[in-house]
């Protein structure tokens, strides 16, 4: 590799950290109009992708996460920074991702949302704009999802793919409860069932009867690639 190729790449790390840094701040100070602002001129400004937005922003948001679980900050502090982020995502990410990828060929039709009882968007949104993405139709159906508004949904769209975010401990049950309705409605073998977020696991996933489970955004579209051959 000659010099100034290597010269490239460290330029590259140092913009990405700088980024981060600057989306952090913004984030933490609930600066929303600055995070929108300053997405949109990174975005205008061909400086980052709207996807590699995402992933700084997923990285911000575990950074906050940490904070609030170590007490650094509290639970208004962190109501402010997950608003802040969800209005960045979907007033600009979102869009900037839909409009780019217009011309797509579908990949599939993905009915995606938090379930009952549980009102965690962002990891969610998160899957689902890295699907959009990616090519896949996405029905992000928002949060505290009943088994039968999933079912309905897929249903009436023809989707391949019901995804199940759960953040709560106390809320994955109800990804069983998604499973076991499309059981005793017959239509099990017509959707491919895949369930993520913090407190789930590879063996839960196996142990409710999902056909997978993913740790994180981009592994969801990983996986849902895979069993859709
Ligand atoms: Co809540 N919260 N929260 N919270 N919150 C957690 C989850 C918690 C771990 C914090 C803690 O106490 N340590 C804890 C849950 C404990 C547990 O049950 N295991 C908790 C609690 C207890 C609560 C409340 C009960 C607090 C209260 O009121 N006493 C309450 C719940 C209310 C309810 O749901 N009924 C509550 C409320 C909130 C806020 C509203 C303040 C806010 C959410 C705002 C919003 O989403 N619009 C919030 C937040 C922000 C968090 C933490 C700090 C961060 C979550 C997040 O956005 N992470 C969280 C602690 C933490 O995670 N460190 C916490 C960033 C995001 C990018 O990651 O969501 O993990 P994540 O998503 C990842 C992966 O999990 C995966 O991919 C994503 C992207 O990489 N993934 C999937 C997610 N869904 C997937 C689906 C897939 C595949 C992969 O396929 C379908």
């Amino acid at each position: 590799m000659n010099i100034s190729c290597n010269k490239k790449k460290v330029k590259q790390a140092v913009n990405i950290v700088s980024i981060k840094e600057k989306i952090q701040g913004l984030v933490v100070e609930w600066d929303t109009d600055g995070l929108k602002d300053y997405c949109r001129s990174l975005l205008k400004n061909n400086e980052e992708s709207a996807s590699d937005l995402l992933k700084i922003i997923g990285d911000v948001m575990k950074f906050v996460g940490d904070q609030f679980e170590e007490e650094e900050i509290f639970l208004p502090e962190l109501i402010g920074s997950a608003e802040t982020v969800k209005a960045a995502i979907d007033e600009v990410l979102d869009p900037a991702i839909r409009a780019s990828g217009e011309e797509k060929e579908t990949m599939g039709k993905v009915v995606i949302g938090t379930v009952e009882s549980d009102v965690h968007s962002i990891g969610k949104d998160l899957v689902g704009s890295f699907l959009f993405s990616n090519g896949f139709e996405v029905y992000n159906l928002g949060v505290e999802v009943t088994a039968d508004q999933f079912i309905s949904k897929a249903e009436e769209v023809g989707a391949n793919v019901i995804g199940l975010s759960s953040l709560l401990t106390m809320s994955m049950d109800f990804q069983k409860e998604v499973i076991e309705e499309l059981k005793k409605r017959g239509l099990r073998d017509k959707y491919k069932v895949i369930v993520g977020g913090a407190p789930t696991s590879e063996d839960w996933a196996e142990k409710i009867g999902a056909d997978g489970w993913a740790d994180d955004a981009i592994e969801a579209v990983e996986l849902i690639k895979r069993i859709l051959k």
